[in-house]
């Protein structure tokens, strides 16, 4: 009776929990408009900000008490150093990557590694104000001894206190948007309207369900499902067949963005082989990277597979056992095809080693099969140059015909390079990571050039068609002024867009250049490649189009829900006028987002319901 008494006279321990959660709240906000600076469009969103995380760090923070009479306030200052904890690590995610952290990813990062190295540079001294709060709150903590009690009823009234919050939380997020939970792949709506801790019970249950929908999936859904992806035949062009039972010889850029095509650098051209391909070559130069989390393992499963990446994590990690219906078993049924790839690096990175086999490769060349040693690597393994010339002798054994895909690897951030490689002195804007970029692309354009003198000489030229393509960004939106400072371009939403343009070539000896500008996406290289070779590219089970004859109007769609169309860039949840950049209202957007939202729901529920084990093998 005493105590209880104590507790309603002196509820310290109450205050110091909603002392706590106010400043934690308080952090949460200013990470929100100061960190990851979100885009605010009206007063509407400042509410959301302001109050998103309040209810769900009141109940979090109440574990201090629930399960006793008083507040430990060891597990409260706990709860604010792993709340403060997880801030940061957020905030320096997304200074990296401009995105916001998942659970997949985190198990990713047992194959892939994580920010590593460059987890010091992501920091800056202004960090430390957010943990100088830390240490005052221990000093209040360890002087409160009295009135630590908690009464049941003012347990229950915090509880429902902080339930109603986050029913008003979750209400106001979906007046805000009703599609909120639908496109969750819109990370950066979640996290505005639910606030960051929110967001990640979200994304860890979403993370949690996602098998169910393979136990759930039938093959009557399944082929319901399929029935969008049975496109009508788009029409034949004169190319059909031109590379028809040729080796094909795909080359992933590492990192390789368009702009660095036909650009000089201090009067020096960046890619001055790729630049004379481009004259004998199907050169497209409006074709955006449409990566998520799983970079290159994503770049490589569209090219593949037509089908989009996930939203968070890679395919590669989170469903390598799955059935897919790609490029290799294409090739194989098609023409008989022989399907090896080769990479620098270790075979696990990207869980490669088991996703290829899915994919129907039938030979990787890894790390282990390279003479790899210091000299000849950096970075994340074999130089480019060496790569291409050790690969042109395994090369030699394979089976013809042959579909050969080669991922370079130098040209990858931090942009490492030794003097001796330096075939173009770097950049001089004030981002050295934009500077030391121009050297390894330089480099990737010389061990281009070495590999196709290389098959030349051996005979393995003539009779090849040779696929390059960009596989992500190079420099992130982190280093954009650079950028921007490189090119002479004005921070825009346009200049973005562009910068997140890869090359695209089609080299077939012989042939005379070609530039096409049609506008189309990674998951456009297969059918645009299988028409070239005389494929037949309709109901593959792919989102792709041809690029030869793609529709410019159908929207080019990015994994955040963001596109681009014909009139329309739609980017952070807003909709602008293509030709004048100028915000317009949102129902112009609205019908390009249905088929956004159509065809990232129906790709995800291939890729979760592994829907293609229905379709593909009954045939
Ligand atoms: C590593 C290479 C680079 O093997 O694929 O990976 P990235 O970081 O670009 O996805
Ligand atoms: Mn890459």
């Amino acid at each position: 009776m005493e105590l209880t008494d104590t507790g309603s006279k002196n509820p310290a321990g109450i205050r110091l929990t909603l002392l706590v959660t106010g400043i934690l709240c308080l952090k949460t906000v200013i990470i929100c408009f100061v960190g990851f600076k979100l885009p605010v469009q009206s007063f509407f969103d400042v509410v959301l900000i302001l109050t998103g995380s309040i209810g769900s760090l009141l109940l979090v923070m109440g574990f201090s008490f629930y399960f006793g009479e008083k507040v430990n306030r060891f597990v409260l200052f706990g709860f604010m150093v792993l709340g403060t904890g997880i801030l940061y690590g957020d905030l320096l995610y997304y200074r990296f990557y401009n995105d916001f952290v998942s659970a997949p990813i985190l198990f990713q990062f047992a194959n892939v590694g994580g920010l590593g190295a460059s987890t010091v540079e992501l920091m800056s001294p202004w960090d430390v104000f957010l943990f100088l709060d830390l240490p005052l709150i221990a000093w209040l903590l360890l002087r409160t001894k009295d009135g630590l009690t908690v009464p049941k009823g003012i347990k229950r009234k915090y509880v429902a206190f902080g339930v109603a919050l986050i029913v008003l939380t979750v209400s106001l997020g979906l007046v805000k948007s009703v599609h909120l939970f639908s496109d969750s792949y819109d990370r950066e709506q979640v996290v505005k309207s639910l606030g960051p801790l929110n967001y990640h019970v979200y994304d860890i249950v979403l993370g949690l369900a996602a098998p169910l929908q393979r136990l759930t999936m039938t093959e009557t859904k399944a082929h319901a499902s399929i029935e969008y992806l049975q496109q009508e035949d788009p029409g034949r062009t004169e190319l059909f067949g031109i590379a028809e039972g040729k080796n094909i010889v795909f080359i992933s850029l590492e990192s390789m963005q368009d702009f660095v095509i036909n650009q000089q650098v201090n009067g020096e051209e960046v890619t001055p082989f790729l630049n004379e391909l481009i004259k004998e070559s199907f050169y497209f130069n409006q074709v955006y990277d449409q990566t998520a989390q799983g970079k290159t393992s994503d770049a490589e499963f569209m090219v593949d597979t037509s089908l989009y990446p996930l939203a968070s994590g890679s395919v590669f990690v989170r469903r390598p056992d799955n059935t897919f219906h790609s490029l290799p078993h294409i090739l194989q049924e098609e023409g008989d095809y022989y399907a090896a790839t080769f990479h620098g690096n270790v075979d696990t990175f990207w869980n490669r080693d088991v996703m290829y086999e899915s994919l129907g490769y039938d030979r990787f060349f890894s790390k282990d099969d390279y003479t790899v040693t210091e000299a000849n690597s950096v970075n994340y393994g074999l130089k480019d140059i060496p790569f291409f010339k050790q690969s042109a002798t395994f090369m030699q054994n394979l089976p013809e015909p042959y579909y050969a895909k080669f991922l370079t690897l130098t040209n990858h951030f931090p942009f490492l390079l030794e003097e001796d490689d330096l075939f173009i002195d770097p950049a001089d804007t004030e981002e050295d990571v934009v500077n030391r970029y121009i050297t390894t692309v330089r480099y990737l354009d010389e061990s281009l050039e070495t590999f196709f003198a290389t098959l030349k000489e051996e005979g393995m030229y003539e009779d090849t068609i040779f696929v390059l393509a960009g596989d992500h960004y190079g420099i992130s939106e982190k280093y954009e002024d650079g950028l921007n400072e490189l090119l002479g371009t004005e921070a825009t939403v346009e200049s973005g867009m562009k910068h997140q343009q890869i090359p695209l070539i089609i080299h077939i000896p012989g042939q005379t250049g070609e530039t096409i500008s049609t506008p189309g996406g990674a998951i456009d290289i297969r059918p645009t490649l299988l028409h070239l070779m005389g494929i037949n590219a309709e109901n593959r089970y792919a989102f792709g189009y041809n690029l030869f004859t793609r529709d410019s109007a159908h929207p080019v769609i990015f994994r955040d829900g963001s596109f681009i169309s014909d009139d329309h860039v739609y980017k952070d949840n807003i909709c602008y006028s293509k030709e004048t950049g100028a915000v317009i209202d949102e129902e112009a957007c609205g019908p390009d987002l249905e088929t956004v939202r159509k065809e990232l729901k129906l790709s995800d529920k291939i890729i979760f319901g592994d829907l293609l084990r229905f379709v593909v093998e009954e045939e």
